[in-house]
């Protein structure tokens, strides 16, 4: 299998359409498209052809005598490198019949084209150095973006968003690397060129730029796979009838009798093109039975992978009974890392002057807890503290615990919960600017690893290691971040990300 070999494959999606596009790339790929193609009744001659123009023609069969027309098609060419993949490349637009498309295909393999493997068109951009691994990585991406939030990230990574940065990033690791090496040179006379001070602060803007980019992951990789959102709470709470509701359809059985649902069930659904998973979780309830038992399992489980968990409290109940349910709720969550949404559900049935004492009860709750944070914090639990170890100042957390009322019945209080969960991430630059998010593990893992590598310099210079030592963990660093791009890489790890294209890309 060359490199240099021509290759052809569908690029429209399978099955039958209006149209068709077939695509050809290499060497060969002008002069065996001119074989099957001609304008008015005649063959393109070589010298004629302009490329990025498109010509309307017929596409036949030259083998039999009456040379039968196949299908009427436009054809373009386009020239290295001035093409997708960088080499020669064509693009027939057929009409979308299975038999015309297979026919073709069968017509440009009889002349030298190859059956094209998933990815390869997008490989042999990378290998031309048209995009970079990220960039090729994006393009998939970008095909299977189902929602706005996913689109922006891939498109921000086709364009080289992320590229830049990691360059950026390299080139300060670069230089520092250059710093050390020197000193290598003249390791015999024990000296120091590099400053370690200097070196210490380069090396910090260096992992703080990292961790940056890894910790965008968990949202990154909740974008493209839906932010879990976990309903949860005592049984008979209208979690189900919840989950039904924001979804628009009957998709989790609804009882009066408690513990209904046994397993967790999980649904996506769009809000403002942001992509949520919805999950509905077996009601919490202290129970023998076995199987509710590992329901229950599941659904704390659940709780501790969730971004954003609603916490829906059964209005009817007793107050004391209301507040105990919330606090097993809020001791499950971890408040510095998810969204909390408390909402005491069947407002349409419950007695409304219960929403006071659950106000004035949850009011001395909460400053209890303040008094308790203050002993916590040796006296001094100030705003700015909180907000130097959460992000959010006392006053948001406490917000975030408020007591909200509805009626999973009454489709507007719905629309309301669906807007404060959009809500929460508005807020957040990351996604609706153009900072960039990690959503692809290998970016993730190499990062990762690079971070480690730099942890280790860092180490180093406070133990004071050789500048050769500090040098060799330099260069792993340099490794990992340029294996993103494809700067470095192997052919497996190559084969590994290419085949899970689509073929035609
Ligand atoms: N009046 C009223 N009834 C509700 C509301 N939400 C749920 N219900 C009723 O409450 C009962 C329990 O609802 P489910 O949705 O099955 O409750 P669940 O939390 O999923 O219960 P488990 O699966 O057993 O944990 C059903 O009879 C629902 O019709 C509401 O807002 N108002
Ligand atoms: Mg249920």
């Amino acid at each position: 299998m060359s490199k240099y070999d021509t290759i052809c494959a569908v690029s429209t999606a399978s099955g039958t359409g209006a149209i068709a596009v077939i695509r050809l790339s290499g060497t060969d790929s002008h002069d065996i498209a001119r074989y099957i193609f001609r304008k008015n009744g005649n063959t393109l001659n070589v010298n004629e052809i302009e490329p990025y123009k498109v010509y309307y023609g017929e596409i036949f069969d030259p083998v039999p005598d009456d040379k039968p027309m196949i299908d009427d098609a436009l054809v373009t060419f386009f020239k290295a490198p001035h093409s997708y993949t960088g080499e020669d490349s064509v693009e027939i637009s057929c009409h979308g019949s299975e038999f015309v498309q297979q026919k073709i295909l069968e017509l440009l393999c009889v002349r030298g084209c190859r059956l094209a493997e998933p990815g390869e068109f997008s490989k042999r951009a990378y290998i031309n150095g048209k995009l970079d691994l990220a960039q090729a990585e994006a393009v998939a991406d970008l095909i299977a973006a189902q929602n706005e939030a996913e689109h922006r990230i891939a498109v921000n990574q086709l364009k080289g968003g992320f590229s830049n940065e990691l360059r950026d990033l390299r080139s300060k690791l670069v230089d520092l690397t250059s710093l050390l090496e020197l000193e290598l040179d003249f390791s015999e006379e024990d000296v120091e060129f590099a400053d370690r001070t200097k070196l210490n602060d380069l090396l910090d803007t260096a992992l703080k730029h990292i961790g940056k980019l890894t910790d965008s992951f968990r949202m990154g990789n909740a974008i493209k796979h839906g932010i879990p959102v976990a309903i949860v709470g005592e049984t008979n709470t209208g979690k189900s009838t919840l989950l039904n509701a924001i979804l628009g359809e009957d998709r989790a059985i609804v009882s009066d009798i408690e513990g209904t649902t046994r397993d967790t069930i999980e649904e996506t659904f769009t809000i403002e093109g942001m992509m949520y998973r919805f999950i509905d979780t077996a009601g919490i309830r202290e129970t023998t039975e076995t199987i509710e038992k590992i329901g229950i399992e599941r659904t704390f489980k659940k709780i501790s992978e969730a971004d954003i968990v609603i916490g829906l409290l059964d209005g009817t109940k007793s107050v004391k009974g209301i507040i105990k349910a919330w606090k097993d709720i809020v001791n499950r969550v971890n408040l510095l890392k998810q969204n909390l949404i408390i909402m005491v559900n069947k407002s349409d049935i419950m007695d409304a002057t219960k929403m006071f004492t659950l106000n004035d009860d949850y009011l001395d709750y909460m400053k209890s807890t303040y008094e308790k944070n203050i002993e916590n914090h040796g006296g001094y639990m100030t705003d700015e503290y909180c907000y130097s170890i959460t992000g959010m100042d006392l006053y948001d957390i406490h917000g975030l615990l408020t007591f909200s009322y509805m009626s999973a019945k009454n489709p507007e209080d719905i629309e309301n919960l669906k807007s404060s969960i959009r809500h929460r991430y508005t807020d957040m630059p990351d996604i609706d600017g153009n900072t960039t998010l990690v959503s692809n593990i290998r970016h993730f893992e190499a990062l990762t690893h690079a971070k480690e590598s730099l942890e280790q310099v860092k180490n180093g210079l406070e133990n004071k290691l050789s500048a050769d030592l500090l040098a060799e963990d330099l260069r792993q660093a340099l490794y990992h971040i340029g294996s993103i791009t494809g700067e470095v890489t192997n052919g497996e790890v190559l084969n590994n990300i290419f085949s899970r294209f689509c073929i035609g890309k």
